[in-house]
């Protein structure tokens, strides 16, 4: 008998991270998928591990044929500012290796009758605001705004938010026998993460946790943005109970696919100076990257959570302050003491 098991894609990554130590503790057996070789102390928790690449459709039969899944967390991804140094391979793998995980989780409930629900997580990223004014103007942007967004990660993102909703409810939609719903596509729009625990790379929003993270390491820190900039950001925590309580509700509750979250937006100025309370012998300067500030300026300040909320009790743990103050610092303290 195949073992009922869930998969996680971008196993090694910062959401990957939090969320493989969470599923452990609810004792799901876990599958997963990353490029590289997972951290030994991720390792430890999972059922199964597989190296590869989602591009990679052999792999995802191997899985298909060994595992019985009834929940997908695909996290692989190429970030913001990776994706536009290679777009090609960026929409190979954002794109590409999500219609495969899709059509893996269509075969997967086909094979053992009952709807794989497939969370995806979706960025501030498919948005895309012409300018400042518009920026400043658009106050809290509902999902449906300002969907015009400027990168090919957010571009992506985006498409691949109609792909999961395609796979939720049309699929095959001509055929003479329709198939039955085998995909339960639930997809949040994250803001910026930011983890204690880890440090992205390749993202657009990286200035937040590259800045605190530098200081508790006590290395200078030049922010690639203006002090001004504004976009929303979320601590880790919230991000992956997020994810899990959007797992578990039942899906008559959900009246749509694609959910903003939000939990506060400081601006970069603002973090520098909580950082610079919380580490005072931090050395942050400014340099600003026009081309990545673009980037930036196009996310909107504030996204309207209102959907989440109401749909399935979203309530992030963490405003700035807290964050900060009962989170970040702390937790950072110990990682670097
Ligand atoms: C990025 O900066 O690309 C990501 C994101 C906002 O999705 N962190």
């Amino acid at each position: 008998m195949r073992a009922s098991s869930v998969l996680v894609t971008g196993a090694n990554g910062e959401i990957g991270h939090g969320l493989i130590a969470r599923l452990a503790a609810l004792g799901r057996p876990i599958v997963t998928i990353d490029v590289a070789p997972l951290e030994p102390d991720l390792a430890r928790l999972v059922r199964r591990e597989f190296t590869g690449s989602i591009t990679d459709r052999g792999l995802l039969e191997r899985i298909l044929a060994e595992f019985e899944i009834d929940r997908v967390f695909h996290l692989a991804a190429l970030l913001s500012t990776r994706a536009e140094f290679t777009p090609i391979a960026a929409h190979d793998v954002n794109v590409g290796g999500t219609l495969n995980l899709l059509e893996f989780a269509h075969h997967e409930g086909q094979s053992h009758g009952r709807p794989v629900v497939f969370l995806y997580p979706s960025s501030v990223a498919a948005y895309g605001l012409p300018d400042l004014d518009t920026k400043t103007r658009a106050k809290r942007v509902r999902e449906d705004e300002w969907n015009t967004p400027i990168t090919m990660y957010g571009c992506n993102k985006l498409y691949c938010e109609h792909l999961g909703r395609y796979y939720a409810h049309h699929y095959k939609q001509l055929a003479a026998d329709p198939a039955a719903r085998r995909v339960d596509f639930r997809c949040v729009r994250f803001p910026g993460l930011i983890s204690a625990l880890t440090v992205p790379s390749g993202g657009t929003s990286d200035y937040a946790p590259e800045m605190i993270h530098a200081a508790a390491r006590g290395e200078p820190y030049t922010c690639f943005v203006r002090p001004d900039t504004r976009i929303p950001f979320m601590a880790m925590p919230d991000a992956i109970d997020a994810l899990l309580t959007l797992a578990s509700v039942p899906c008559e509750r959900l009246t749509r696919t694609a959910y903003n979250l939000a939990a506060f937006s400081p601006t970069a100025a603002e973090i520098c100076n909580v950082v610079q309370k919380a580490f005072p012998a931090a050395s942050i300067s400014w340099d600003v990257d026009s081309k990545r500030q673009r980037i930036i300026d196009s996310w909107p300040a504030e996204v309207d959570d209102n959907a989440a909320r109401r749909d399935w009790g979203f309530a992030p743990r963490y405003d700035f302050a807290g964050a900060f103050d009962d989170y970040l610092i702390p937790t950072i303290k110990e990682r670097y003491s």
